[in-house]
């Protein structure tokens, strides 16, 4: 059993996992920089250590500073959240080479996942089901063109270590295929240092469909369902769900199923993300995040299973505690993402809090590292606070969403909520009717964004 961990990030994710840990008897150290010296998680921590400037890349990125605060307050794991190195191989390989555990997944895998072309082949042979396209990467301009005649048009050209939209263009007709082939290949080259791209087939009106998968390490894992995540601006998620409004009992069971067969066939440990378009009752796997995510609250939500424990407890060679027999649905949940941004740009809104009030009650969760007073700095990302909120069914999730948001106050800087009362009202969100483009022409039409 663990007696310390440190938690390598800040904001509403590192008092996640504090949280966590307390519950376990854990003890937790925060890092933070200077300019965090006074949030949330340097107060929620049982220790904290300051790793350096405001800058994330000489702090929260710094991979010495770290391991040196580990040393300095003896603590024996890292959880690393979500984002900064939550997904860095080489990080997890360091903390290794100085004894310590890395609370997530080997850096192989982590690796693996993090090539999209080595992902793609890794999961086609594992059964798990693709999108139709090229066989590994593509190299010449000739052999892009003849897959895109093969596969038949429009086609996507990704680049291998692409993420967050960059380095993937759509070549709508063959007459497009040499601009969308050289601008992916230059843009994973200058964003990735890489220049290796792939080839699928390009669907239209999918729907963002993840499962959830958690594995031990040894050869067991299950599946925790799925999330709709279809509503994005610019490949940053608004507004996620569980189940998903467009899957039924039969499809969760079967891709469900070979998601959780396919990462206990590669002996994965922890928390893990397999993403998928869905389209025409179909799932087609485009990537997986070896991550706890964002939004994982809502398949907590439904499941009733804290996936920060199950981390803790695999990490340190336990076993997971359920079963896939033991995991039942219960009702819907919804999580909408707040942020310090000023709308219709969405322009961050860095500021002072002057009033926070989080809102509660049955089946309101809040999570968020505000306090009355707190000053949000300018140099992290603008995710202020998740608002989850649970219901028997959709509607009952839904209406307790705006009533939440009807009682949460956060004055003093400029917040996304304002949208979330508008999406509420449109029928689309009431029905379930939307796609990865909804949102944008929602907001192209509403508020003139884009
Ligand atoms: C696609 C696609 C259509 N067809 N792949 C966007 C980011 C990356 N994770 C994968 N992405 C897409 N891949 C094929 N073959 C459309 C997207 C896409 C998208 C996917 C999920 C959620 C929002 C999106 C918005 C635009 C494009």
């Amino acid at each position: 059993m663990f007696s310390k961990i440190l938690v390598a990030n800040r904001g509403e994710i590192a008092l996640r996992v504090i949280r966590a840990a307390r519950e376990m008897g854990i003890q937790t150290v925060a890092v933070h920089s200077t300019a965090d010296s006074d949030a949330m998680h340097v107060r929620m921590a049982d220790e904290s250590v300051c790793i350096g400037p405001p800058s994330s890349t000489q702090s929260y990125l710094s991979i010495p500073a770290i391991i040196a605060a580990c040393e300095i307050t003896g603590a024996e794991a890292i959880h690393p959240g979500y984002g900064f190195l939550s997904e860095n191989a080489n990080f997890v390989q360091v903390i290794e080479d100085h004894g310590l555990t890395f609370i997530g997944p080997t850096a192989e895998h982590i690796r693996v996942m993090g090539d999209k072309i080595t992902a793609k082949d890794t999961m086609k042979k594992l059964g798990v089901p693709c999108v139709p396209g090229s066989d590994g990467g593509v190299t010449s301009l000739e052999e892009a063109k003849r897959i895109g005649e093969e596969i038949g048009y429009p086609v996507i050209i990704k680049a291998t270590a692409g993420g967050g939209g960059k380095g993937m263009k759509v070549a709508q007709t063959a007459k497009d295929m040499e601009k969308a082939f050289q601008t992916a290949r230059a843009e994973g080259k200058s964003n990735f240092g890489n220049d290796e791209v792939y080839i699928e087939k390009y669907l239209t009106t999918p729907r963002h469909i993840e499962i959830q998968v958690f594995g031990d390490g040894k050869g067991n894992a299950v599946h925790l369902g799925e999330r709709d995540c279809s509503l994005q601006r610019r490949h940053q998620k608004v507004f996620e769900e569980a189940p998903g409004p467009s899957i039924t009992e039969e499809e969760r069971a079967r891709i469900g199923k070979v998601c959780a067969d396919a990462v206990a066939n590669i002996n994965y440990i922890g928390a893990g993300t397999i993403e998928f378009l869905y389209e025409n009752g179909e799932f087609y796997f485009i990537e997986m995040n070896t991550r706890l995510q964002v939004e994982h609250p809502v398949t907590e939500a439904i499941f009733g299973v804290d996936l920060v424990r199950e981390q803790i407890r695999v990490a340190e060679g336990l076993p997971m505690s359920f079963t896939q027999d033991d995991l039942q649905i219960n009702g819907h949940a919804i999580e909408v993402r707040i942020n310090a941004e000023k709308l219709p740009n969405f322009s961050p809104c860095p500021g002072k809090i002057t009033q926070y009030h989080a809102p509660g009650g049955l089946g309101v969760r809040m999570d968020s590292a505000l306090y009355d007073g707190y000053s949000i700095p300018p140099f992290y990302d603008s995710l202020i606070g998740k608002l989850i909120v649970h219901g028997r069914d959709r509607p009952e999730a839904l209406a307790r969403l705006d009533r939440a948001l009807g009682e949460l106050i956060v004055d003093g800087v400029d917040t996304t909520v304002p949208l979330f009362h508008a999406l509420l009202a449109e029928e689309d969100i009431q029905s379930g009717g939307y796609n990865i483009h909804w949102l944008e022409h929602w907001l192209e039409t509403n508020l003139g964004d884009g």
